[in-house]
């Protein structure tokens, strides 16, 4: 076992272990021809649930880059096809791999402007959670939001961030920051929060969740409050981090983490449900959804 696939698998909760590569890149064709109907049924429930749920749910850039995707309820997207357009748009490309793969081999596809996409897609019985994750996760969670010039240029230097973090052993702390944004963040439009992470988007109950349920907190994104707070995987987020405007991402692709952290490398790690004294609290949750959930 490659050792930092077993990093990139426990950042996930994951158990170590699952296929091996090929090519160095873990890179596999996508063979598009190979789908079954029963796998194209699945993407179209899947993709006709979340594009109800989307309108005055997801933020406007969300929507833009779906409509201008060649993506369709009818079947799984055939990733070059999708390549063609983003590169004329910004320089990203869609590439197929298994599913999680190292941490190193994932940042230096996103540093060369490559997503990496699960080939596979869930099976009937796992429409609303999975731990891997898999071409609709990917595709329909991440690509849109990758039409877009300043998510495309934070997600490359995310990439670039996260080798530099790998070296200085604060990929924990990076990671948090892409987790709270990239997967679970929250952008504020006339107002009103709206998604924009790859992993609400993709699921049709934290969709509801994230910006209508009165349980979890939205706080203000802060990115040394960030780095400090652990996430739950496999659940809800307790807390969502809102931007102001996309365009924050633009100046946090730019400026050098490592002051951040120092300063937060000594500093007590927050709760994914703590409240604290400097946040900017947009609402303040009640809590209920995972108070009855520890109940249980
Ligand atoms: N691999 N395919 C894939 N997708 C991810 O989101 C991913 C990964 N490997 C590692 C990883 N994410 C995270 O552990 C890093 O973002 C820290
Ligand atoms: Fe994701």
């Amino acid at each position: 076992m490659h050792e930092t696939d077993s990093t990139a698998r426990s950042l996930h909760g994951l158990a170590a272990g699952g296929p091996q590569p090929e090519r160095p890149d873990w890179t596999i064709p996508q063979e598009w021809d190979r789908y079954t109907a029963q796998e194209h049924a699945v993407w179209k429930t899947l993709f006709e649930r979340q594009s109800r749920l989307l309108p005055g749910r997801a933020c406007a850039a969300f929507v833009r880059g779906m409509a201008e995707l060649p993506l369709r309820a009818d079947r799984i997207p055939d990733f070059e096809e999708l390549s063609a357009v983003l590169m004329q748009r910004t320089g990203w490309q869609v590439v197929a791999v298994p599913g999680l793969v190292p941490d190193d081999v994932f940042f230096e596809h996103l540093a060369h402007r490559r997503f990496p996409a699960g080939q596979f897609i869930r099976k009937p019985h796992e429409l609303d959670y999975l731990q891997e994750p898999d071409v609709f996760h990917d595709v329909f969670g991440h690509v849109p939001m990758l039409m877009n010039p300043v998510m495309a240029g934070f997600i490359q230097a995310y990439g670039q961030g996260g080798l530099r973090a790998k070296a200085l052993g604060t990929l924990e702390q990076l990671a948090r920051v892409y987790w709270y944004t990239v997967e679970f963040g929250l952008v504020l439009e006339d107002g009103a929060p709206r998604v924009y992470g790859a992993g609400i988007v993709s699921s049709s109950t934290e969709t509801r969740f994230s910006v209508e349920d009165d349980s979890p907190h939205r706080v203000r994104f802060a990115l040394e409050r960030v780095m400090r707070t652990r996430y739950r995987i496999d659940d809800f987020q307790e807390t969502y981090f809102v931007l102001d405007h996309l365009d924050e991402l633009l100046a946090l692709a730019q400026v050098d983490f490592a002051p951040s952290y120092q300063r937060v490398s000594g500093a007590a790690e927050h709760g994914p449900g703590d409240l604290l004294p400097g946040d900017t609290v947009l609402t303040r949750g009640t809590g209920r959804y995972h108070a009855r959930k520890r109940l249980q």
